[in-house]
């Protein structure tokens, strides 16, 4: 059997696993939202990231039934958390090549219509490679599903091409900055510099930020004092599965 016959049947029975990352608000100390995270426990090749099959999926045409299969997962577990007590809302990693893509925009609109989605409760992570596809399509698809209450937000910020014109362009609610600018952010003056005038863009834009990659409490101090709004690292949590995550979220008042 090759690796792509079972990944379609890992998708199609579910054996899949998604797994959350907090995103702290660094104003109210709280976590407000999560990226949704697909991992593959292979039952020979053992645990495997993304990395090692999302690829594939995008080559072989399975992006579609695997990303539906992350939404559904998604709005399921945060619905869960919802009727907790827990109003955080979470995210789901949209590869280019579905953003403008007229059968994604079906399964959208079908996901949209369930009990589990509520009205800004979902996020959908973009990268800058959408509208480099198919500028047009990318805004007209993530102008509507603004409208059906999904917020946009564009990921890996600062590590792709023609950065400035898409943000001006795309219809986005917050700018994740790539953890390679963030991480020595506190340490280093040249990412200091790059890290603090992309806030003050993203903010004059409208835009809410997320700082990738936090792992430690001084890179953390160093966001707060310079206005980033949210961070998302391993100093905040680890991806976790979604019990983990709602004691996380239990524990954190
Ligand atoms: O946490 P981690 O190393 O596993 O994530 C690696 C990359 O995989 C990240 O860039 C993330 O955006 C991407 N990724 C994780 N889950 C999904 C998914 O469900 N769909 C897509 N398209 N990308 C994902
Ligand atoms: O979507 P994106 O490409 O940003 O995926 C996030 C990736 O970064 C995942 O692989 C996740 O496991 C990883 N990650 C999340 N937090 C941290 C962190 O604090 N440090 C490092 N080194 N990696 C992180
Ligand atoms: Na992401
Ligand atoms: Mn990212």
């Amino acid at each position: 059997v090759s690796l792509l016959g079972e990944l379609d049947e890992a998708v199609r029975d579910g054996s899949l696993e998604v797994v959350y990352q907090p995103k702290l608000d660094l104003k109210t100390n709280r976590i407000v939202s999560t990226e949704a995270l697909v991992r593959w426990r292979h039952p020979v090749l053992g645990p495997l990231g993304p990395d090692a099959f999302i690829p594939l999926a995008e080559r072989h045409d399975r992006i579609l039934p695997l990303t539906s299969f992350v939404l559904r997962r998604a709005l399921r577990d945060s619905a869960d958390w919802r009727a907790q007590g827990h109003s955080v809302s979470v995210a789901v990693n949209i590869s280019s090549l579905l953003v403008s893509s007229a059968e994604f925009f079906a399964v959208v609109t079908e996901i949209v219509g369930d009990a589990d989605f509520v009205r800004g409760g979902l996020v959908f992570e973009v990268t800058e490679s959408a509208a480099f596809t198919d500028p047009d399509g990318a805004v007209r698809a993530l102008k509507a599903f603004r409208s059906m209450g999904i917020a946009i937000s564009m990921d890996d910020y600062g590590t792709g091409q023609s950065t400035l014109s898409y943000l001006q362009q795309l219809p986005l609610d917050e700018l994740k900055i790539d953890r390679r600018f963030v991480q020595h952010a506190h340490l280093q003056a040249g990412d200091a510099v790059l890290v603090r005038s992309t806030i003050d863009m993203a903010h004059q834009l409208g835009l809410k930020v997320v700082a990738e990659g936090v792992e430690d409490r001084p890179c953390l101090d160093f966001l707060t004092s310079i206005g980033c709004d949210m961070v998302q690292g391993y100093l905040v949590g680890k991806p976790a599965a979604s019990a983990a995550l709602m004691k996380q979220l239990k524990t954190s008042v």
